[in-house]
């Protein structure tokens, strides 16, 4: 059995395989060089020799459990056809929503646009590296994919005040994000994805009364369509304003959580495998500081199943080095 899958399914509490969110970018001198010679974030995504080469750069470097596919959130509404753009400096930029368009579109349209993707998947998921290891496949939470849509950019620290007045276009939109998403967590998997993980990024922005309508149901339905094709999956609510209920309605195999979160309290509160938490700046301070604070993790975590991670994506101003102390901090770990 793959690690992952040992500690999220078989609830195996004796190892704590490691992966890390962002895993696959910046902070690695071999991917800036491919990346300055490939301006175009999106043709990079959809380049599949280039984004397999990319996923498998971290495991060649370092002792991680599961390789993480060199795509984005944003490839999604990419294939919806409508215009996603990464400025430097700025972050996404999207075009306006055309809801007609959109709703237009149909599965073969979709497949096509980012059909690089799933042939990227299978490159890795084949590769001699990844044997007995995980390919996790992502998609973003229809939430926070919402955001992005809606927003056109980045909502930064809180959405705007008109975010909700149109009703009918969200309501639209969270529906065609629905079938879409299904469709590209199905040839994610079918093309060699042993597990899925659902990034909630924005999850943090939602008062507690708005948590059912934007993220319970639409996740849970979400949630459930993985499990019907029998691959665990994992959500990461990031900052959400109830961790414990999130788990408890949705039911995911397993659950992220961001470094906001007290790890000794959630453990009293989830009773399923959680996964990450260590704050990522921890990796700009020294190997002393990180190994207390990893070790604290691995600590709380001891009897309880356990992915380690950080809780959020790994800076790009990160030494690979630090990345390499924690990796065996966690495999020498007893
Ligand atoms: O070189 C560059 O400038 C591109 C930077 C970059 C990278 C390396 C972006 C732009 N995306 C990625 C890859 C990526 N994105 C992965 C690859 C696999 C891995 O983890 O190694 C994954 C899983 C994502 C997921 C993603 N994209 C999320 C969810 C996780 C999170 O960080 O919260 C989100 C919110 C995005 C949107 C996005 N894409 C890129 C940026 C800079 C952002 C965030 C911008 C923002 O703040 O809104």
């Amino acid at each position: 059995m793959t690690p992952l899958h040992e500690v999220i399914v078989n609830k195996n509490t004796k190892i704590n395989p490691i992966w890390i969110m962002r895993q696959a970018g910046r902070y690695l001198p071999e991917f800036r060089e491919i990346r300055k010679l490939n301006p175009n974030f999106i043709n990079l995504c959809l380049n599949e020799n280039l984004s397999s080469e990319i996923t498998l750069q971290p495991l060649k470097r370092f002792n991680l459990d599961a390789a993480i596919i060199f795509s984005d959130i944003l490839m999604l509404p990419y294939g919806l056809n409508q215009k996603v753009e990464f400025e430097k400096g700025f972050g996404p930029k999207l075009g306006e929503v055309n809801i007609d368009e959109m709703s237009r579109l149909d599965e073969v349209d979709f497949i096509q646009k980012v059909y690089p993707v799933y042939k990227a998947i299978k490159k890795v998921s084949t590769d001699d590296i990844v044997k007995g290891k995980n390919t996790i496949g992502f998609v973003g939470a229809p939430w926070t994919l919402l955001v992005y849509i809606i927003n056109q950019q980045s909502p930064k620290k809180k959405l705007k005040e008109d975010f909700f007045k149109n009703d009918f276009l969200i309501n639209r939109i969270l529906l065609i994000l629905e079938k879409f998403l299904k469709i590209h967590i199905k040839n994610q998997i079918d093309n060699g994805a042993n597990v899925i993980q659902i990034f909630d990024s924005w999850a943090g922005l939602l008062e507690e009364k708005d948590l059912p309508n934007y993220i319970y149901s639409p996740t849970l339905n979400l949630v459930n369509y993985v499990k019907s094709l029998n691959t665990p999956v994992i959500c990461f609510p990031r900052e959400i304003k109830n961790y414990k209920e999130f788990c408890e309605i949705v039911k995911p195999d397993a659950v992220g959580i961001d470094y906001n979160i007290n790890p000794k309290k959630i453990l009293n509160d989830i009773k399923i495998p959680i996964q990450g938490g260590l704050d990522p700046k921890i990796l700009l301070t020294d190997k002393e500081k990180l190994k207390k604070e990893t070790t604290k993790y691995l600590d709380v975590f001891k009897d309880h199943p356990y992915i380690f991670n950080l809780g959020h994506g790994v800076l790009p101003e990160t030494d690979p080095n630090m990345f390499e102390y924690l990796v065996n901090t966690v495999k020498d770990y007893q």
